[in-house]
């Protein structure tokens, strides 16, 4: 890998994993968003973001999902990793328009300021809690949960 022009990998139940810089996010609808998250560290920080929707990020990586009718899908999660480690599990229906709807996005900026170096940003605007805006996001990776077991 680059250093200076990290890639997010997208990779599990996709027909197209891919592998994508910040430059081939911005080829995708932008979102622009305004958010203040508590951070327990820092407290109440606010940023402005742009990016992709990350809907869309994997719709275009054609997820391996039965969508014909609403239940097969309800098993699938995101796992979002950023190039310290820090992971964070996103669910599909909290993206999935059917569903939760959320716009969350995969930030190609932050305040006006270019991600390119840094990679991009995993932005939750209804997250109260800042720790799963990861930053610098590496990989995601989608898949159903096994039957839960223990
Ligand atoms: N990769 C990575 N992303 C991360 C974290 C982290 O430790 N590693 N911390 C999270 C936490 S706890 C918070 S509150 C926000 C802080 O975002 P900011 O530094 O942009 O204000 O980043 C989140 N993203
Ligand atoms: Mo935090």
């Amino acid at each position: 890998m680059n250093p200076s022009r990290p890639v997010v990998r997208l990779h599990g139940h996709l027909d197209r994993p891919t592998e994508l810089t910040v430059a081939e996010l911005r080829a995708l609808p932008a979102h622009r968003v305004e958010v203040s998250f508590d951070c327990l560290a820092e407290g109440e920080q606010r940023h402005g973001y742009e990016g992709p929707a990350l809907w869309d990020v994997l719709r275009a990586a054609r997820p391996r999902i039965d969508f014909s009718g609403r239940k097969q899908r309800l098993r699938f999660l995101l796992s979002v990793t950023g190039a310290d480690g820090h992971r964070a599990v996103v669910s599909w229906a909290e993206i999935d328009p059917d569903f939760g709807g959320q716009r969350i996005l995969l930030a190609t900026s932050m305040d006006g300021a270019p991600l390119d170096t840094a990679g991009p940003q995993l932005v939750v605007p209804d997250d109260h809690c800042g720790a799963r805006y990861v930053s610098g996001v590496t990989e995601v990776w989608l898949g159903p949960l096994g039957a839960p077991a223990g």
